[in-house]
């Protein structure tokens, strides 16, 4: 009986000591998406009505578009606003002051006419006035994929990500903008 008892707590010790062991292997502190179902406002883009963002959401939403679904699904169409000479931005807002390790946008890629942009610049402010950066993603050469990611290094603190996009073209389309911490 005395035997039995003690092994009892033995294995619930080594449960404990389990439990707590991967608690710390798997902290999801680090490493995480930041930006799943965050706000973003557009700047010098025009979203086409014919590929629009529904619910201002679908940039954040973790849906990537693909080649069988070219039209008003995950990809949000932009055109070139006025002013030819400025890049399209995007900014989004974390809700708060966070380590950002990297930005990451997909886009499509030659198909239908629209190229990947010519580059992408990568922004953070704590106050959406005053930004660090450019944090700068330029494409190497691109052949027989459909979409893209754009990813910049940043390393640094903030809670607003500016993304600037340098047009190659008259549009692009983007499906997803993505913070990793
Ligand atoms: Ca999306």
């Amino acid at each position: 009986m005395k035997n039995k008892f003690k092994s009892l707590i033995l294995v619930t010790l080594l449960g404990v000591i389990i439990l707590t062991l991967s608690g710390c292997l798997f902290k999801p502190s680090e490493g995480g998406i930041i930006s799943s179902g965050r706000p973003y406002e557009y700047f010098n883009f025009t979203v086409r009505n014919d590929y629009t963002d529904t619910n201002n959401v679908e940039l954040t939403d973790g849906k990537t578009g693909d080649y069988s679904d070219p039209g008003d699904g995950p990809w949000v169409g932009l055109w070139k606003g006025e002013e030819k000479e400025m890049p399209g931005t995007v900014v989004i807002d974390l809700g708060k002051a966070q380590q950002i390790s990297s930005v990451s946008a997909y886009f499509l890629n030659g198909s239908w006419g629209i190229n990947v942009p010519a580059k992408m610049e990568v922004y953070v402010s704590n106050d959406a006035k005053t930004w660090d950066g450019p944090y700068t993603y330029e494409p190497g050469s691109i052949t027989g994929k459909v979409g893209v990611w754009y990813s910049a290094s940043v390393n640094k603190v903030g809670q607003y990500v500016r993304c600037d996009m340098f047009f190659n073209g008259a549009n692009i389309w983007v499906s997803e903008i993505t913070v990793i911490q």
